[in-house]
């Protein structure tokens, strides 16, 4: 019978096969990335305004509440010796976009605009098909808006609103660029910013601040902010995961310059450039892990573009950091540069550090190391004029309202790390002294680098901090 009658299950198998071949080929086809086997990563910077990375609790202080931080942290690479070019926000800011020091950016006093001719990297991102946005703080000027396909400022007191909702909205046919910045913790201050504020008591007070009830609450005050900015980086991650895109994103969360405080922001001290670094790239970044090498924010531009495939910067003066992606024990840098112009107040002076030195100049040595007019107007400076009238300041505390101050600074980071003790004019130090001004020689020389012709006049009472 089955010898007679032919049966047409062989047919249905040929079918049934070639059925599941297309079925396939279809499904691997649409699984097939435009930019063949090793898709273009999405790039995600998160820049908060005014944090010091002592103040998060994935760098050590766990008096301040970070959750979406600590699982940044824990989800890829702490750096712990990132510093930005600057200590001032739009200066860092341009700085960052350009991958060129301050004084190259055409910007480098605050509020500046960034001029329309500096090529920011998200030009040459764009160029590579990437959609670029930036949402939230903005304060690069409006020459600079069309270096984004995107640009979506303010949209409440965090600064961070829109953050999610514009990666929610965002083409779908595209690698992605967002430019995250936040206005937490910039000051000012109001209570009940989070429905649980930190306590006074659980602040951590550094030792060139008194440790006195105005300095703590004002502490208190800009955790609070933090960890309001804490919160919508976790709206991003979960976003991200929503999506489905978060294994292909670099995650890098990193401030404009340091806390609002005296003898912090504006400094060349750690306090004013060490930022937060935090880097989380599924798969490619290695969970969990810490590098204590150099970077500097200059080298943020360079590396993008490399990650993405795209042109390098024209006249880009950052270092590609990738190896420090793959390996947290690689160097790519033997120091970096940090610059001091006008913020506010007058001021003119440069820095160099390497893992464990660090030298300052400075060029105007008749006024004291003035704090930012937003730290003057704080409750902790007012505090410290108070104690100083009193005689109740310690030496390192009385810094803001010494002048005249040394031209020349010299630390020893890891035995002094809160920069106290200058070493200038030790002569068990000259040789480094001699090194480390040879290297800003160097740099002045090969950039160009050189005081402005005139000083400027300060905005603002270095006392009261009224505007003038
Ligand atoms: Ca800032």
């Amino acid at each position: 019978m089955n010898m007679l009658t032919p049966s047409p299950r062989p047919v249905f198998r040929w079918l049934a096969c070639a059925g599941l071949l297309l079925a396939g080929l279809l499904l691997a086809g649409l699984a097939v990335p435009t930019r063949a086997a090793d898709p273009a990563p999405n790039l995600v910077l998160i820049i908060a305004d005014d944090l010091s990375p002592e103040d998060c609790a994935a760098y050590g202080n766990k008096g301040v509440r970070t959750p979406s931080l600590d699982r940044l942290a824990r989800e890829g690479r702490r750096f712990d010796r990132a510093f930005v070019t600057t200590s001032s926000c739009s200066p860092s800011r341009a700085s960052l976009l350009t991958g060129r020091y301050p004084h190259q950016t055409g910007a480098p006093q605050l509020h500046q605009p960034l001029p329309a001719a500096q090529i920011g990297f998200t030009e040459h991102l764009r160029a590579a098909g990437y959609w670029t946005a930036a949402v939230g703080k903005w304060h690069l000027g409006a020459p600079a808006l069309p270096k984004f396909d995107v640009v979506k400022q303010g949209g409440g007191p965090s600064g961070c609103e829109q953050w999610a909702p514009t990666l929610r909205a965002r083409p779908k046919d595209k690698p992605f660029f967002l430019w995250l910045a936040a206005i937490d913790p910039h000051r000012a201050y109001q209570p009940a910013t989070i429905p649980e504020p930190h306590r006074p008591e659980a602040v951590t007070v550094p030792p060139y601040l008194p440790d006195t009830p105005e300095v703590r609450r004002d502490l208190a005050l800009y955790y609070d902010e933090i960890t309001r900015l804490d919160g919508f980086v976790g709206q991003v991650l979960a976003e991200l995961e929503a999506q489905g895109v978060a294994e292909n994103t670099l995650v890098l969360f990193m401030s404009d310059n340091g806390r609002p405080f005296p003898r912090c922001k504006t400094t060349l001290y750690d306090s004013g450039i060490r930022t937060p670094f935090i880097v989380r790239w599924a798969g490619r970044v290695k969970a969990g892990t810490a590098s204590a090498s150099l970077v500097s924010t200059v080298d943020i531009a360079p590396t993008f573009l490399a990650l993405a495939g795209a042109k390098p910067l024209p006249g880009a003066e950052g270092k590609d950091f990738t190896p420090l992606l793959r390996d947290p024990t690689a160097s790519v840098r033997e120091h970096i540069i940090a610059e001091r112009h006008w913020h506010d107040y007058d001021d003119h002076a440069r820095a160099v550090r390497t893992q464990r030195w660090k030298y300052i100049r400075n060029s105007y040595t008749d006024i004291p190391n003035q704090p930012p007019a937003d730290a003057v107007n704080s409750p902790s400076f007012q505090a410290m004029r108070r104690l100083r009238d009193e005689g109740e300041l310690t030496p390192e505390q009385s810094a803001p309202f010494i002048a005249p101050r040394p031209a020349e600074e010299l630390y020893d980071t890891q035995a002094d790390p809160h920069e106290l003790c200058n070493l200038a004019a030790a002569p068990e130090h000259r040789a480094v002294l001699q090194e480390l001004r040879a290297e800003l020689e160097a740099f002045a020389r090969r950039t160009a680098d050189a005081a402005p012709p005139q000083r400027r006049p300060d905005e603002f009472d270095r006392e009261t901090g009224k505007k003038r």
